[in-house]
């Protein structure tokens, strides 16, 4: 039975899509479960999401590569909210930018770990509790990486065609169950990601430099429609660029 007001488990809530995400849901009455490592930035979502919304929101640190964090979250989140009905697996991330031949031992482990084992291990956890549920919805972040490539991008990209298929692979499994499954594939956007990616503020403001990139807003929206649709309606995957960007390499992005 669809409930009115969906509880809803986000890993990554500390930035960029997962909080938006984490915001939009909460002013459209779901209630939250919120994961990542930087707890105190959670904690604050979390108090000024229930206060401003009224909505129930549990906060808990997650490393999405550890199975024991991923289980003791995902259980904990459960037994406070009683009930998990949607997962948005979306904590990731980029590493540097290194050709396949001179990537080093800890990027490639960084993003394949997070990205990869750390998604199986956030829908293994969460799985039972939406089957028990008897309503749900999985999201999948992945990205435009997951369907072209570019240089420097290779295990990125690897570990994003990783996600396609895990979400592909789910929708099959759960063919026949009143759980949907989508993956949102987003281009270029503006958030900690390039941070993250590169190390550097300066580099990390000059990828966006005179476009008009996503935002994280723009993605929690692609997320909030999903999720509204009436039961029926499965939207598998959504590839959503910025204007800007016509293709995911950069040869194609505009400036100006
Ligand atoms: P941000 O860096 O802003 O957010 C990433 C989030 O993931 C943070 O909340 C971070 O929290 C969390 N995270 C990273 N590693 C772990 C971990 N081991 N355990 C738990 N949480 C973790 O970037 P975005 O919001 O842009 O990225 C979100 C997702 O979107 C990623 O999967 C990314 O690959 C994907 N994406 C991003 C695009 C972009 O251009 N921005 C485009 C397409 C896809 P904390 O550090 O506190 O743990
Ligand atoms: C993030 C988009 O272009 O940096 O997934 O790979 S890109």
């Amino acid at each position: 039975m669809r409930p009115d007001s969906p509880i809803v488990l986000i890993t990554g809530a500390s930035s960029g899509f997962g909080e938006a995400t984490a915001r939009l849901l909460a002013a459209n009455g779901c209630h939250l479960a919120l994961g990542a490592r930087r707890v105190k930035r959670l904690k604050n979502l979390a108090h000024e999401l229930s206060e401003k919304f009224g909505i129930d929101v549990f906060d808990g640190e997650v490393d999405t590569r550890d199975t024991a964090s991923v289980q003791n979250f995902v259980n904990s989140a459960a037994a406070r909210l009683g009930a998990i009905h949607v997962v948005v697996a979306n904590a990731g991330l980029a590493s540097g930018l290194h050709k396949v031949w001179e990537v080093p031992d800890e990027d490639m482990e960084a993003m394949l770990r997070t990205n990869v084992e750390g998604v199986v291990k956030t829908i293994r956890a969460v799985m039972p509790h939406i089957r028990s549920a008897g309503w749900g919805h999985v999201f999948f972040v992945g990205s435009t990486a997951g369907h072209q490539v570019y240089e420097g991008g290779g295990v990125y990209s690897a570990s994003k065609h990783g996600v396609k298929a895990l979400a592909h692979a789910l929708r099959l499994e759960l063919c026949g169950e009143p759980i949907r499954v989508t993956s949102v594939d987003p281009g270029m956007a503006e958030t900690e990601f390039a941070l993250v990616r590169y190390k550097d503020e300066t580099k990390a403001k000059a990828l966006y430099q005179d476009i008009n990139p996503l935002t994280g807003a723009d993605v929690a929206e692609c997320i909030r429609w999903c999720l509204k649709l009436p039961d029926h309606v499965n939207i598998d995957e959504i590839i959503v660029k910025c204007r800007d960007q016509a293709s995911h390499t950069m040869a194609k992005v505009h400036r100006g």
